[in-house]
């Protein structure tokens, strides 16, 4: 159990999924393309004592990994949302167990698991922060930057988030595009906190030119090799001065502990729903801070729903590297929460009310709603 507390047990009546598609204030460009309106999953847990939120966080294509909002759709409904609706009292530390027979699908398990513990964070009275173990009132806020057309708008968009106040930078990268953008990017704003995002775009056979980054003094690079290519990223590292962090590769506790064993990385981004949730990112958390191997959290384009739920995460005392935990309006220019994240003073706040400690905004959620389905026991 990787929380001091567990939360009570839920009266689970049932489960209301919607897609809703957001659109996102600029193009966001990575290594494996360009998106332009966030497709998501929100999750509601209609439970006996009150609703829960979540959001399952897969692209509407799967390009970041296998998952994608229509395959998530469809095992939520078929598999994962019956058999949690086949237990009459669930406590939120059992809802990974009970879906543990189906194989995978762990953003759509997280997106149910965080409804149904922000239902029952709600109804105890809660913080997710305080029974996540936060140790922060607020956290550090870094932004991850899309690919440009060119190096110069590349260099505007950088100095336009860090006149915000953002205290790192990560640039995505794919070859080609990459020693020359970070070398602008180095060169018009001297030391600042700086890391790279390659999207597992490069093999071995990059290796000189990713050796190239090791005279930026970059934080890390992360994950530029492929997802299941731990050894390749174990022998990459022993070649790069710059710290090898994974991200795609990590997709559990039992992942993160092989890659340390193997020398794949030395620094971990934690994201719940690559991982299968919060609980399991806790575990992950606990294993790197165990080894001395830092973390930090990773970000999915989250809607209020999982950015209030990242703040919480990212407060724990292991999470010692600036996360991509950025305020809503890096992406949105409306969101579905009452309250969006906002910057302040480079930091963004952890929620205090109960749950999730947001509330959503009803007709937001309705507008940007395009399908629906609701499933009562
Ligand atoms: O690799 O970290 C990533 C967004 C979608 C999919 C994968 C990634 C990202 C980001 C954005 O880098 C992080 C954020 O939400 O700010
Ligand atoms: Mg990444």
């Amino acid at each position: 159990m990787p929380v001091a507390r567990p939360a009570a047990s839920v009266a689970l009546e049932g489960f209301e999924l919607r897609v809703l598609q957001i659109p996102l204030v600029a193009p966001f460009t990575t290594s494996f393309g360009t998106e332009t309106v966030r497709e998501v999953i929100i999750a509601r847990a209609l439970t006996a004592d009150g609703d829960g939120w979540g959001e399952i966080v897969t692209g509407a294509a799967p390009l970041y990994s296998s998952e994608y909002t229509q395959g998530a759709w469809d095992v939520a409904l078929r598999w994962l949302v019956p058999a949690l609706l086949d237990r009459h009292s669930l406590a939120p530390e059992t809802v990974a167990e009970t879906l543990r027979p189906f194989v995978g699908h762990r953003m759509a398990k997280a997106g149910l698991e965080l409804a149904v513990l922000d239902a029952a964070l709600r109804a105890e009275g809660r913080p997710l922060g305080e029974y996540l173990g936060a140790v922060r009132d607020r956290v550090p806020s870094g932004v991850s930057v899309g690919i440009q057309r060119d190096r110069e708008t590349l260099v505007e968009v950088v100095r336009a988030y860090l006149d915000e106040g953002y205290v790192r930078i990560k640039l995505k990268i794919k070859p080609g595009r990459d020693i020359a953008e970070t070398a602008a990017v180095r060169d018009a704003f001297g030391g600042i906190p700086l890391q790279v995002d390659a999207n597992s775009a490069y093999t071995l056979a990059d290796l000189d030119s990713l050796a190239e980054l090791d005279r930026f003094d970059l934080l890390l690079i992360e994950q530029p090799l492929q997802e299941d290519d731990i050894v390749d990223h174990a022998t990459l590292a022993r070649h790069l001065r710059t710290p090898v962090c994974l991200d795609e590769s990590i997709v559990s506790h039992k992942a993160a502990a092989d890659a340390l064993a193997l020398g794949a990385a030395s620094v971990i981004n934690i994201k719940a729903g690559r991982v299968g949730g919060y609980l399991e990112a806790i575990a992950i958390h606990d294993l790197c801070r165990d080894a001395g191997i830092p973390v930090w959290c990773g970000g999915m384009l989250e809607t209020g729903i999982g950015r209030a739920a990242n703040a919480a995460l990212a407060a724990l005392p292991g999470f010692t590297l600036t996360g991509d935990v950025s305020a809503s309006n890096r992406f949105y220019t409306r969101d579905i929460v009452t309250e969006p994240a906002v910057l302040e003073d480079g930091h963004v706040r952890v929620p205090t009310g109960h749950g999730i400690g947001v509330e959503i905004d009803p007709i937001a959620l309705e507008d940007f709603t395009v399908a629906r389905e609701t499933v009562r026991r």
